[in-house]
């Protein structure tokens, strides 16, 4: 092999390993099944609902959010208390193991919308950026719908 050659060769491999990196980097987490409940304007919170799947190698944790439509995102947790649906914010974060799917749904785990503004209208769809331990942060899309499946109600033949 010519030095030139020794060269390129050197460059071809540092840049199919910065190409791998990239493809790593770009989309670790991946979210589905995004959703928020609908909320009357004037309504201070909202609450949205989604599905992750961490692809790294190693766990991670979703820490919480933002969004142009809310003056701040938190995780929080649902539990009953003595009969009493109440919420708790989780410090910490949330654990989400490598290649599990993870979803946070009514009665469990949510991102909490405060300081919401103008509500939340079925069809809409709002902007959520999503903040973890250690993968960068992912914005996702929220539809604002009635229910977790528009079919979960209907009664099969
Ligand atoms: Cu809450």
């Amino acid at each position: 092999m010519t030095p030139a050659a020794a060269l390129a060769s050197a460059f071809a491999l540092i840049l199919s390993a910065d190409a791998d990196q990239v493809q790593a980097a770009a989309a670790p987490i991946t979210a589905s099944t995004v959703w928020s409940r609908p909320a009357t304007a004037g309504l201070p919170t909202g609450v949205a609902y989604l599905t992750l799947i961490d692809h790294a190698p190693t766990p991670d944790r979703l820490m919480g959010g933002s969004s142009p439509k809310a003056g701040r995102v938190s995780l929080h947790y649902s539990v009953m208390k003595a009969g009493v649906m109440s919420m708790l914010a989780v410090d910490g974060g949330l654990e989400l193991p490598p290649g599990r799917a993870v979803t946070l749904a009514p009665g469990g785990y949510h991102l909490m919308l405060g300081g919401l503004k103008g509500g939340l209208r079925v069809g809409e769809t709002y902007p959520l950026t999503l903040r973890f331990a250690h993968a960068r942060p992912v914005t996702v899309k929220v539809q604002v719908r009635a229910g977790p499946d528009p079919m979960a109600g209907m009664k099969m033949p």
